[in-house]
């Protein structure tokens, strides 16, 4: 009978996401001065590094954005000297401000169909979501004709253009949006559900709804709402610059930057309200009173002091060679070069502290975990007394 108590606890387990995160609650302690960061390919510089992918696709090959619109490929070894162009779409994308080449993903099934997802923006005034399939005679080229738009979101502003993609375990792709830019979100956009601005966005790539080059998923949370756009997830956010699945628990991180007082991590759940711009963090913005009743929290939330100023959001790490990282989740801020492991109860510990403006997190198909910095340099988290 044991036994069979046994087992039935195991398949509630498997059912239910509880048990996941119940383990994730019992971390391993950082030690002080434990972890440290290092150039990890030394030979290597790029011009503004803002994403960093791995296409899992068992070629141990790292792929790197840079903001003016170039993606470079090269062998995931420390000494790596060569670098390939993948993509280069410099020639039509506007990069002042926070325009550019702002994320990438490839499609989980990339290694039979060869799509790669990039979101960039043409002009001030619009960001796109395109496809592109990489070249049948040459792995690593990217056939830039074979670009097909998904989707188009008009920009009212050059700031607040979000940019992360990523698909999730339900084989959809999600698509980090920004209010748009401005300040404070003068038009409202995030708490507006008939735009796409300032959103979690999620949609299926690999169908077609009439009219559209990707479908929606039935169970998105405003399906069926008449005043409300179907590819909404999430909404509420100011610009998530950087969110990212926990591969163990589906979990989605986010990291929304602030206005002037408070960078905010959250836990995205679909449905959810992210509070933009009613509240920034847990405070009212600009009112005394705000009615927050259905509005999420962030788990985490941190001032502009320290020259803290402008979080990006990383990877929960769930690689092999940092015992102690393992299901932490590990970010920084842009200004300071602070970064930070937080855990899903909310304690949150100081790492490092790099001086680096860190404009991404990325992780290899071993899950080891990197940091890009606009001193052209990918770094590598390691446990101090090891290489
Ligand atoms: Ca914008
Ligand atoms: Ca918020």
């Amino acid at each position: 009978m044991k036994r069979i108590g046994l087992v039935l606890l195991s398949i509630s387990c498997l059912l239910a996401t509880s048990c996941s995160d119940k383990e994730d609650l019992t971390l391993l302690p950082i030690t002080d001065g434990s972890i440290s960061l290092n150039n990890a390919f030394t030979s290597l510089t790029f011009s503004k590094p803002l994403d960093l992918q791995s296409p899992q696709d068992g070629s141990n090959r790292i792929f790197v954005a840079e903001k003016d619109g170039i993606i470079k490929s090269f062998d995931n070894i420390s000494s790596a000297e060569v670098v390939t162009t993948f993509l280069d779409i410099s020639n039509k994308i506007a990069t002042t401000s926070e325009l550019g080449l702002l994320g990438f993903a490839f499609h989980p099934d990339y290694n039979t169909n060869g799509f790669l997802y990039v979101t960039y923006t043409p002009s001030e005034s619009l960001s796109v979501v395109s496809r592109f399939k990489v070249s049948e005679t040459d792995i690593n080229v990217v056939d830039e004709s074979s670009e097909t738009i998904l989707l188009e979101i008009a920009q009212p502003e050059t700031n607040h253009n979000g940019g992360q993609l990523a698909f999730g375990s339900d084989g959809y792709l999600y698509i980090a949006s920004g209010d748009g830019g401005g300040t404070g979100d003068p038009d409202g956009n995030a708490q507006n559900l008939e735009t796409l601005l300032g959103k979690i966005l999620r949609i299926d790539v690999n169908n077609q709804d009439a009219g559209l080059n990707y479908a929606i998923p039935n169970d998105n949370p405003f399906v069926g709402n008449e005043d409300a756009r179907g590819e909404i997830y999430a909404n509420g956010l100011r610009n998530p610059w950087r969110f990212s699945f926990d591969n163990q628990t589906n979990t989605i991180w986010a990291a929304d930057v602030g206005q002037d007082e408070k960078e905010e991590i959250n836990l995205i759940v679909k449905g959810g309200n992210y509070g933009w711009n009613i509240q920034e963090g847990t405070s009212c913005y600009q009112e005394t009173e705000c009615d927050a009743t259905d509005l999420i929290a962030p788990i985490y939330e941190y001032g502009h002091s320290k020259n803290d100023k402008s979080v990006t959001g990383g990877y929960v790490y769930r690689g092999n060679e940092l015992q102690n990282l393992k299901g932490y989740y590990i970010y920084g801020d842009f200004i300071s070069g602070r970064v930070w492991a937080l855990d899903q109860a909310g304690n949150n510990k100081l790492l490092l502290e790099t001086g680096l403006n860190i404009s991404s997190f990325g992780i290899d198909e071993n899950n080891e975990l990197y940091l890009c910095s606009f001193d052209g340099k990918i770094y590598k988290f390691s446990s101090v007394g090891k290489d």
